[in-house]
């Protein structure tokens, strides 16, 4: 406890004097939310992440999320510096899709729009066409499909078919997956709701689908929190990390939040409600991060090329956005 506070109370001063902030994702750890929120930071998805960090006028930003958070941040504010706790938080749907695979195989289609998920490397981006993270995917993929567009969609194999089913859009999905949702469990979710028949099943479509037949309401983090907040239940049974549980509570105080099953009856599963990943960004690594002088260890750079690359389909999907 106290190293936490020595740590605290160092980050407060390091983040004024490097004229840095910090922008946290609602999957870190609560006492991180906190901090971004107590030093004027944000917490927020990533895209709401994105933007924060492009409009705010700080010359740094410490991006507390995984590595594909601080690339998007470095992309759109290459003139700023970009620290990361750790380098090596990355994501299954990054590591899932390796360029060189992916770029064959939207070459083998080449009659289909690219649509990537927020969740994937710089270079993935620069061969997209349009960008979208899970707060937007549907409206942008239904604009697509107005315009008959066939889409390639990657790399979440459960989100693709979740957007696919609610837009009847021709989608081609590429199969990847995340570790913390793809865990969540149908048959023992059922089991959970019959045992508090007054709560909502709040599902993140990155769920698979048998998870997601069993929700109230599906949708991204900020969508999730937003319907603690509105729907008029007392208690919510939560399919996604963890973590959001900060902001939910705080949206809505006095709601009774329940994790959803993961790996049924106690067995063991790669990540139980909480991304490894978003789990190493702690009070010391950003200490660290912002207190070497360096900060090389730190510090998200991203190939020049591979940036403007990638700055075209992010842009389009702020655009679309706003
Ligand atoms: O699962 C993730 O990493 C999410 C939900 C990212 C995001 O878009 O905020
Ligand atoms: Fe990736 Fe899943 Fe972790 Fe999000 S929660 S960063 S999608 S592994």
């Amino acid at each position: 406890e106290s190293d936490k506070a020595f740590y605290k109370a160092e980050i407060k001063q390091l983040l004024k004097q490097r004229n840095a902030v910090l922008v946290a994702h609602y999957y870190t750890d609560p006492e991180i939310q906190a901090l971004a929120e107590e030093t004027g930071g944000c917490v927020s998805d990533s895209l709401e992440m994105a933007r924060f960090g492009k409009e705010h006028p700080a010359a740094t930003l410490i991006v507390a999320g995984v590595k594909f958070m601080g690339e998007t941040a470095k992309i759109l504010s290459p003139e700023k510096t970009v620290l990361m706790p750790t380098l090596e938080a990355t994501c299954s749907l990054d590591v899932g899709c390796p360029i060189e695979d992916f770029s064959a195989f939207c070459d083998a289609h080449p009659d289909h729009t690219v649509v990537v998920y927020a969740n994937t490397s710089a270079a993935v981006k620069a061969r997209a066409d349009w960008v979208v993270t899970s707060s937007i995917a549907l409206e942008i993929v239904e604009h697509l499909d107005a315009e008959d567009k066939k889409i390639i969609w990657g790399p979440d194999r459960h989100l693709g078919s979740y957007i696919e089913k609610q837009t009847g859009a021709e989608m081609l999905l590429w199969q990847g997956e995340c570790i913390v949702h793809d865990e969540f469990k149908a048959k023992a979710l059922r089991e959970l709701k019959l045992q508090y028949p007054n709560a909502a099943v709040l599902v993140h479509p990155e769920s698979p689908a048998s998870v997601v037949e069993v929700a109230d309401a599906v949708g991204s983090t900020s969508q999730l929190i937003k319907a603690a907040q509105t729907l008029p239940n007392d208690t919510f049974i939560v399919a996604t990390d963890k973590g959001i549980f900060y902001k939910m509570q705080q949206a809505a105080p006095g709601k009774t939040l329940i994790e959803a099953p993961t790996g049924g009856n106690g067995a063991t599963c790669r990540s139980c409600a909480h991304c490894p990943w978003m789990a190493m960004n702690g009070l010391q690594a950003i200490y660290t991060a912002l207190a070497s002088e360096q900060a090389k260890a730190h510090e998200i750079h991203v190939d020049e090329q591979q940036r403007t690359g990638a700055l075209v389909p992010l842009t389009r999907m702020l655009d679309f956005a706003s």
